[in-house]
């Protein structure tokens, strides 16, 4: 495809002929701005009219940051974004409220995978493989971030499954998952597949959840409180076994039962003799099978039909080992006042071409904005998109 750019209007080139040179905004050896290179015709550097939304609904490019993963909104609006297979945190900022991101800072740099970011009274928490750490009072300047301070580096080494999503809860404490370290095993100790919370000091860890593979999204319903979160299933069972999950946590403690049961009915193949799939607690609802969840979080703006309030949105990262690519999409569940799931469906889609079997991008986390309009983050396209409804 040919994109066509819109010519410089040749009065302005003349203009800026005579004018003084434009401020640097892009990299510099005192400067810790990357260039944001969103301009007006910025959205045709990808093809955004390929993604079907529901009618009335529009998506347009927020802000272009590399690996962006999971995103922390700050007091004053700035985004912080995570990155897996990069080393660097971002923090975008909407200087003229636009809704596109004007300025981006590296935050933080050379780090391990530093997937999880979470915001809490001002302070950014940071979680890279083994480690959480904060930055204290991020916004006061983020053209020069304070340094880190370790508050827990006490988890697991490995890279397997190792990266990390991370939220504070309604109890004002830090969620941090602790994937298994393979596809499919018995893990020796306790905090693997696990859920872990810990207070905002470092201190106090204990085990929330048990039997997770791997979750590296979660939320929490704005009526009951409860955690829910997205759950990746096991890979060499088939193109179509087991089902990904959707799973709500109503007691600490509670197994989800991996490895030996999938999808709440599956007995693994190699475990799954060891107990029954009744001993575990069963998912809200079973969705596409390696579609890799990833964010989730319930719809409570204003912004879009009131139908969607309350709802939970769900990005699907995509397959990377299926026949025939599956997710790289975002879904919905539609739930009833119980929390049992009615419905789950396709919110939008195209990121894949299924003909082809070719993406241009992969929606890893999901983040309201106080408008209502939704942030989703893209780590093969690099970018983050707004999602917005117009009617
Ligand atoms: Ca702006």
């Amino acid at each position: 495809m040919i994109i066509l750019k819109k010519p410089f209007p040749l009065f302005l080139s003349v203009l800026m002929l005579y004018c003084s040179p434009p401020k640097e905004t892009t990299g510099s050896a005192d400067s810790n701005k990357i260039e944001t290179m969103l301009k007006d015709d910025g959205d045709a550097a990808l093809p955004l009219e390929r993604i079907k939304l529901p009618e009335g609904f529009k998506i347009a490019l927020y802000a272009k940051v590399p690996h962006a993963r999971s995103m922390a909104l700050g007091t004053s609006g700035v985004v912080y974004v995570g990155a897996r297979k990069g080393e660097t945190v971002h923090a975008v900022r909407d200087n003229n409220g636009d809704y596109k991101g004007d300025e981006v800072f590296e935050i933080a740099k050379g780090l391990n995978s530093p997937n999880g970011v979470a915001f809490k009274d001002g302070d950014l928490y940071v979680a890279e493989i083994s480690r959480i750490s904060k930055y204290e009072n991020i916004e006061k300047d983020l053209s020069n971030p304070p340094t880190a301070l370790v508050i827990n580096d006490d988890y697991p080494t490995e890279g397997h499954h190792g990266w990390k999503y991370i939220a504070f809860g309604p109890d004002g404490k830090l969620y941090v998952p602790v994937g298994a370290p393979c596809n499919i095993c018995e893990p020796e100790k306790e905090i693997y597949a696990s859920i872990t919370r810990i207070n905002p000091d470092g201190s106090g860890r204990e085990i929330v959840a048990r039997g997770v593979r791997n979750t590296v999204g979660f939320t929490w319903h704005p009526q009951t409180g409860e955690m829910w979160f997205t759950d990746n299933g096991r890979d060499n069972m088939g193109d179509d076994m087991p089902p990904c999950e959707l799973n709500r946590l109503t007691e600490a403690g509670q197994h989800f039962g991996y490895p030996y049961c999938h999808g709440g009915d599956i007995q693994d193949d190699e475990f799954g003799d060891k107990f029954p799939c009744n001993d575990f607690v069963k998912p809200v609802q079973n969705l596409g099978a390696h579609v890799a969840p990833l964010g989730a979080k319930f719809y409570q703006g204003d912004m879009f039909p009131a139908e969607y309030k309350n709802k939970i949105f769900i990005a699907e990262h995509g397959s990377w080992n299926r026949k025939a690519k599956s997710g790289y999409r975002i879904t919905m569940v539609t739930l009833d006042e119980q929390g049992q799931a009615l419905d789950y469906e396709v919110f939008a889609e195209g990121w894949l071409d299924h003909d082809s079997q070719v993406n241009f991008g992969r929606p890893v986390d999901l983040l309201e904005l106080p408008d209502g309009s939704l942030l989703v983050s893209d780590d093969y396209a690099g970018v983050i998109y707004r999602i917005t409804y117009t009617g």
